[in-house]
């Protein structure tokens, strides 16, 4: 295989390569941060798709061409300072092409954002600033005129997460159905209330719209003074639900605990988060957002807290084939986690629907 070097002397890149070394958290794709001589910080981010995931890179990669120039767009017609702080910019390679493909694996390059910052937790204030920029994000987006493809075919679609979660009970391919029983049944006895959005598509009352799909806190960049910069990780940005933004940066921002905290009372579901983000969402949407999208998002908010668990409990019961882990029972006490993230909303939903009636 080529070396890290290597493959990015393949790119149109200004410099010469220092140094490369790894960069975040992300369960999918592996990311490395670029140095070059005589510069300080970082220049550019290295990543490797993950094409068992992404398997049409092609589409991927057009996909985000597509929405970072339409939001470029949008941010000069608005006159809008630092532009390329504010969307990710991707480097062609020498051939022009938006990705380039060692013969093995395939690889992306983009420019390395400076001074900015990543959280996995955010305060109220960051809480707000972020439902402002995923609800302008969503806004943005809202007018642009090319297709795009999904990236993953039906990511977010609660009816096939759960068909598969019941295969993969089927096959119990090691032997570890027993031991989660309880959450298949829990899971169960919620799967049609659940099911809502796709219905709601079904009857025509509920919109695709194009979304981010991964609105994790630390899929958003923050300036020093908890400004939001931009939103990254932009694989998944396809047509969905608006459910999906709204409760995806919900499922790890109001959750007291972390995404796999083995202390189960580190978890809740933290409901000044959920204000300000909904206060700040709601602001951003406010030139397209629908009745049925407004009053459904205590919805979102249960939805992918349950999703999540159902995706961690199938990949666990698949043997850990989706998700890198990090110790063999990692899948399992994700599941329990989000689970109990899931469980605290479903306690507060009533609460969320005065919120949401009030703003
Ligand atoms: C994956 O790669 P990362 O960590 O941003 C996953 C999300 C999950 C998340 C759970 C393409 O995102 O859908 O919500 O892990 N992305 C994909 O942490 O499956
Ligand atoms: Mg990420």
């Amino acid at each position: 295989m080529e070396t890290l070097k290597n493959i990015v002397l393949n790119f149109n890149i200004e410099g010469n390569v220092a140094e490369i070394k790894p960069l975040g958290e992300g369960l999918i794709n592996d990311t490395f941060k670029v140095y070059v001589e005589g510069e300080e910080s970082p220049k550019y981010v290295l990543q490797r798709i993950n094409n068992a995931i992404f398997q049409d890179v092609e589409l991927l990669q057009d996909n985000i061409e597509k929405v970072t120039n339409h939001i470029r767009k949008k941010l000069v017609a608005r006159n809008e300072s630092d532009i390329e702080r504010k969307v990710l910019n991707f480097i062609k390679t020498k051939c022009l092409e938006n990705y380039y493909f060692d013969g093995n694996k395939y690889w992306r390059l983009m420019t390395f954002i400076n001074d900015s910052y990543t959280y996995q937790a955010v305060t109220p204030e960051y809480s707000y600033t972020a439902g402002l920029a995923f609800g302008e994000f969503q806004s943005m987006l809202s007018d642009i005129d090319q297709e795009l493809g999904e990236t993953i075919p039906s990511f977010h679609n609660i009816e096939l997460r759960l068909n598969q979660l019941r295969e993969a009970v089927e096959k119990d391919a090691v032997g570890r159905v027993k031991e989660v029983q309880y959450y298949i049944d829990e899971i169960e006895k919620r799967a049609e209330a659940m099911c809502l959005g796709e219905q709601l598509h079904r009857e025509g009352k509920l919109p695709k719209r194009i979304c981010h799909c991964d609105t994790k806190v630390n899929n958003m960049l923050f300036d020093k003074d908890g400004n939001v910069l931009c939103v990254i990780d932009l694989d998944t940005v396809m047509p969905s639900f608006i459910f999906s933004d709204f409760g995806d940066f919900l499922r790890s921002a109001a959750n007291t605990g972390a995404e796999d905290d083995k202390n189960l009372d580190n978890i809740d579901f933290n409901m000044e988060i959920f204000e300000a983000f909904t206060k700040g969402y709601l602001e951003g949407t406010k030139s397209f957002l629908l009745p049925i999208e407004k009053e459904n998002l205590p919805y979102a908010a249960k939805l992918f807290p349950y999703m999540q668990t159902v995706r961690f409990l199938a990949d666990y019961i698949n043997g850990d084939t989706y998700y890198k882990i990090q110790y063999p029972e990692h899948n399992l006490i994700r599941t329990k986690a989000q689970w109990r993230l899931f469980e605290c909303a479903e306690r507060k939903e009533e609460a969320m629907r005065e919120f949401i009636a009030s703003c």
